[in-house]
């Protein structure tokens, strides 16, 4: 949008009544050449002034975007630069405390950002209408994640990586930790109902093992003893009298509860959704808590703007602190700079083709116009490689640039952020097939297909397990018989791949919220002529009380006179 440029038409007319007299006698073609000339030339200021004025009005829009962008670009010459000066681990530390910073501030206001966010959202909306968007949500995810683990497979496919000799051999120095797959779904499943609120912010549940020694005494059957005795009387020991019990050790390896630190957000999720959805039923009653939560959102969206302000800032010395603090570049070669490609060809064909698509065929906007308003969270996303710490920036680009409705926003985006997870399925994917490769196993369709059901589970899940980066890529690869001590093959890409995959993630919740309005536009116009009615009832309350006085007063002065 240009602004309006600040002279108008009337502008000349004050010109000409300015302009000094012409001479009396000054020829007629003379003077309206004169005029002429000064007309092209305020034409020429205008134009100046217009062009400056919206070339401005630019700038502002977009200031932090062009920061953040500038950001990145500083950090990564800076990160290069630096490296040349072999800085120590200290110096590393304490180059990126800026980044740290930004991190930390983030992560203070994710808690009461997604709590206050999913009760106002939901409380706001009839358990109709929320069930409705929760579907589309929930469908929206699952579809974009399975076609982005297709994606990854075939790509994985087609590239193939893996192939030819094994060009590193197993490094063992990493300790690959084995949770039974069993366990790591019960430990999702408790982490939903956290039995204690406080605790859900800092610890989630983490199923531990413990080695038990049992020792029982076993009687021994006849028959068992028969043998023992021929064996004894072969050694010419009487034991008729002595052996009719056996004392029998065993070791078991039982799960035991233990509890890994971070957010339970799972957790705090599921009690959040059922709070907002229990406070909308409650209507008047309920109208405090929702105004609280209504407010402290609100408060918690103006921090973010406010440390808008620095994400620049951290973002540059978040990259340029990971930039200095890397392996060098040149050992990532053959079969791992291969992998590398193949998932970021992967990424981008998700998050640049596919989502884009979809996005169009639902809503039929532009998807690259809406993404450009995005562009600072997947900058952000890129820096921090964490969905949940972009959140609050995620929010406010779609609130604040897309004008996406706060009533959807607030219940898809952190629900998104903790079980849509398309890069993440899609990298999983295509690290599973990769191991296979440089393994020579041929993998059959239904190991395949096996591979992107619990690449998809797990992309899914991963905020409810403990540990998930690891965990849930072990049970990928138990899930089809890989060795699991190959994960230390990819461990050393793997910071730079969550970058991208994190980008990927924030870039999927946010079209899903995109699209997920416009699917429900129906219900929150209905929503919305609802509250309008309800307000006029309101309004009319008091005119009706009066009249229903009135009616009263004239009624007993009626019966008083008669
Ligand atoms: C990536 F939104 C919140 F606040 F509810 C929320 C808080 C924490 C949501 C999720 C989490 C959380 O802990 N998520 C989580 C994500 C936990 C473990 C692993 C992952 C996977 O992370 C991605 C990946 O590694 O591929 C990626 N880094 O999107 O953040």
């Amino acid at each position: 949008m240009s602004e309006k440029p600040p002279t108008s038409a009337s502008l000349f007319l004050n010109e000409d009544t300015d302009k000094p007299p012409l001479p009396e006698r000054g020829d007629l073609r003379r003077r309206l050449r004169r005029a002429m000339e000064k007309r092209a030339s305020n034409m020429k200021d205008r134009m100046n002034c217009i062009s400056r004025s919206s070339v401005k009005g630019f700038l502002r829009r977009n200031l932090f975007v062009l920061f953040t962008v500038a950001a990145v670009v500083l950090g990564v010459i800076l990160g290069f630069s630096l490296r040349h000066h072999n800085l120590s681990l200290r110096s590393i530390k304490y180059f990126s405390f800026p980044g740290e910073l930004l991190m930390r501030m983030l992560k203070m206001l994710v808690l009461p950002l997604i709590v206050s966010s999913l009760i106002t959202g939901i409380s706001s909306l009839d358990s109709k209408a929320s069930g409705k968007m929760g579907i589309r949500a929930v469908v929206y995810y699952m579809v974009t994640t399975l076609i982005a683990v297709f994606i990854g497979i075939v790509i994985v496919m087609i590239i193939q990586p893996g192939k030819g000799s094994r060009d590193s051999p197993v490094a063992n120095g990493g300790n690959i930790e084995s949770i039974q797959a069993t366990d790591a779904f019960l430990d999702l499943i408790r982490n939903m109902f956290p039995p204690n609120l406080v605790e859900a912010c800092f610890k989630q549940y983490k199923t531990m093992y413990k080695k038990i020694v049992h020792t029982r005494i076993v009687t021994v059957a006849p028959n068992l003893t028969d043998s023992l005795n021929v064996t004894a009387s072969n050694l010419n020991i009487n034991l008729s009298r002595v052996v009719h019990t056996i004392q029998e050790t065993m070791e078991e390896t039982v799960p035991v509860s233990g509890s890994s630190a971070g957010v339970n957000a799972l957790g705090l999720v599921v009690f959040s959704m059922c709070f907002g959805l229990v406070i909308g039923n409650m209507k008047q009653q309920g109208q405090p808590l929702k105004d609280f939560f209504d407010c402290l959102n609100e408060a918690i969206m103006r921090l973010v703007a406010i440390i808008i302000w620095y994400a620049p800032v951290g973002i540059l010395f978040l990259i340029a602190g990971k930039i200095v603090e890397m392996k060098d570049v040149a050992q990532v070669g053959g079969q791992l700079g291969m992998y590398t490609v193949s998932v970021i060809v992967g990424l981008l064909i998700h998050g640049l083709f596919v989502l884009p698509l979809l996005y169009f065929l639902v809503t039929r906007k532009n998807p690259y116009s809406f993404i450009g308003g995005l562009l600072q969270a997947l900058i952000t996303a890129l820096g921090t490689s964490s969905s949940s710490a972009t959140l609050p920036i995620t929010f406010r680009c779609l609130e604040e640039n897309n004008h996406v409705d706060k009533r959807v926003t607030r219940f898809v985006l952190p629900v998104g952020a903790t079980i849509n997870m398309d890069g993440t399925a899609l990298y999983e994917a295509v690290a599973a097939i990769f191991i296979a490769q440089v393994n020579d196993m041929d993998l059959n369709f239904g190991q395949i297909l096996t591979i992107s059901i619990t690449a998809t589970a797990a992309s899914i899940g991963a905020a409810g397990i403990p540990q998930a980066g690891l965990v849930t890529m072990v049970i990928v690869l138990t899930s089809v018989g890989l060795p699991t001590e190959d994960i230390t093959l990819i461990i050393a890409v793997d910071w730079f791949l969550d970058r991208l995959r994190t980008t990927t993630n924030v870039l999927g919740d946010s079209l899903g919220a995109g699209i997920v309005e416009h699917l429900s536009r129906t219900e929150l116009q209905n929503q919305d002529e609802e509250v309008h009615n309800s307000v006029i009832e309101e309004n009319e309350k008091p005119y009706q009380l009066i009249c229903q006085e009135n009616d009263l007063l004239n009624h007993v002065n009626s019966e008083t006179t008669m």
